[in-house]
């Protein structure tokens, strides 16, 4: 008999017809892959320990022993960027870059500006002016609860950020820029980036370049969880971190949880990553080569990607075509055993209904939502959960992915459902003020005091009451 090729034999979704499906199995087609986080917690925490009591040292020992490189320092410092590293750039991404870089940076700065019911206040803590609307002026919310009571909410840059910009077998100087931009964006102080090195020790040129670019403090030549673990404790060279932010493999997404539990560390994470997902939405209008291609583009991240096709009135025949295209393809792509492999575990589901197609979307919550029929805007308003949506047929996903200006790192594994993606907000945190007047204190007080003594909080009470009194009050004690 003849051996059957890796990448030989038809690749094809398994296909449904939801009138086909019951509430059982509709539960069951929903679900992700199990993920084993305790097993692989358990390698992390020893990595994490020897990385918590021997800095430096421990880092580069386990460099040596993962990424099979012998470094003399675990970081990089800047300049990123000699002419000799620009070289190795083509021109033409280095071009691309530049135009990813302005595209994000504009969509990431507006984020800073908060919309509808919002007083621009000239004068607030921290003499912050967003009257010129200037893009790196940060918005504040102002306003008078009852006269004489003044509330605000402002946003200040978290001050120390590391940024996890997975290795393997892609190179990705596109994470470098979402999570670089937005940390510069919000004016975060010390961008730490994280990036395992390459076999000769080096940095891709492409990170360097972007790291030069938002203006990162350092590059962290390491990996997996021993560079968690030293953004999280800090060592040495490497400063530490408040915030971990960026997406990674298993081993990476635990000790993210692990560090972020850890009160010697006292850091925070974005969100637990899972594996890259896509769901496309499409109904007989939609071009075939197109949506196979969709499916495709995320299909090649790993071989547990997930890759959902929902296809709304599809006939027979034009399913046909769109397995057709996605046989055709996935053939002639470089990652064709990779894409094999997602294409095996992945489902399209027939509803007979716009209405169906966004339930069945709405419920899996996909990191990616890419929307191919009629009328896609309307469609895309009945969308609740999802990381990013892609609408109509110019909008592939490959656009949010480097370019258009949305941010790339977003919630997988059902986690759309109660994450954001990551934005600016992601390296701020928001401070409230008050400001009272006497009057306004003549005008709240008295509601003060008589919570605080139904909460027997005596001295609660007196803060207020006492103030009351030089202001004429008199307000007895209970
Ligand atoms: N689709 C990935 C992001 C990425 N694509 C990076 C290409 N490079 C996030 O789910
Ligand atoms: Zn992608």
């Amino acid at each position: 008999a003849a051996v059957v090729e890796e990448d030989e034999g038809p690749i094809k979704m398994t296909s449904y017809r939801l009138e086909n499906v019951s509430e059982s199995e509709r539960t069951d087609l929903m679900k992700r892959p199990s993920i084993k986080t305790e097993a692989v917690m358990e390698l992390c925490r020893p990595i994490l320990r020897s990385v918590k009591e021997r800095g430096d040292e421990a880092v580069l020992e386990l460099t040596t022993k993962f990424d099979r490189v012998k470094l003399n320092s675990p970081v990089v410092l800047p300049p990123f960027t000699s002419p000799a590293v620009l070289q190795k750039i083509k021109p033409e991404v280095k071009n691309a870059i530049d135009q990813a870089y302005n595209n994000i940076y504009a969509f990431h700065a507006a984020q800073k500006k908060v919309g509808g019911n919002v007083k621009a206040s000239q004068a607030g803590i921290g003499g912050i002016n967003t009257a010129t609307g200037e893009e790196a002026d940060d918005a504040v919310l102002e306003m008078e609860t009852m006269p004489g009571v003044v509330c605000r909410r402002f946003a200040r840059p978290i001050q120390s950020v590391g940024l996890y910009v997975p290795g393997g077998t892609a190179i990705l100087p596109s994470t470098a820029l979402m999570l670089g931009i937005p940390a510069q964006v919000a004016r975060c102080p010390t961008i730490v980036l994280a990036t395992p090195p390459r076999p000769d020790g080096s940095i891709t040129p492409e990170v360097l370049y972007v790291a030069e670019k938002v203006g990162a403090k350092c590059i962290l030549a390491a990996g997996g969880a021993q560079a968690v673990g030293a953004m999280a404790y800090g060592t040495k060279s490497v400063p530490k971190v408040d915030k971990i932010v960026g997406p990674g493999n298993q081993f990476v997404t635990a000790a993210k949880m692990i560090v972020q539990n850890d009160t010697d560390a006292l850091v925070s994470i974005d969100m637990p990553a899972g594996p890259s997902e896509v769901l496309v939405i499409a109904d007989g209008d939609a071009d075939p080569e197109f949506v196979a291609s969709d499916l495709l583009s995320q299909a090649e991240h790993g071989p547990d990607s997930q890759v959902v096709l929902v296809g709304i009135q599809l006939s027979d025949k034009q399913l046909a075509a769109i397995e057709a295209a996605l046989d055709r393809q996935a053939h002639a792509l470089p990652r064709c055993s990779v894409v094999r492999k997602a294409i095996e575990k992945s489902l399209t589901i027939v509803v007979p209904t716009r209405e169906e197609a966004l339930r069945w979307s709405n419920e899996y919550a996909p990191e990616h939502l890419i929307i191919q029929a009629k009328e896609p805007e309307a469609l895309a308003k009945g969308v609740i959960n999802a990381g990013s949506v892609f609408v109509g047929p110019w909008s592939p996903e490959s656009c949010g992915d480097y370019a258009s200006g949305t941010n790339h790192t977003l919630p997988t594994y059902g986690l759309a459902r109660q994450y954001s993606g990551v934005s600016t907000s992601t390296f701020e945190k928001n401070i409230t003020s008050q400001s009272l007047t006497a009057e306004g204190l003549k005008l709240l007080g008295p509601h003060v005091v008589h919570l605080a003594e139904c909460e027997e909080l005596e001295a609660h009470a007196n803060a207020v009451r006492l103030r009351l009194k030089t202001l004429g009050i008199e307000m007895p004690p209970p």
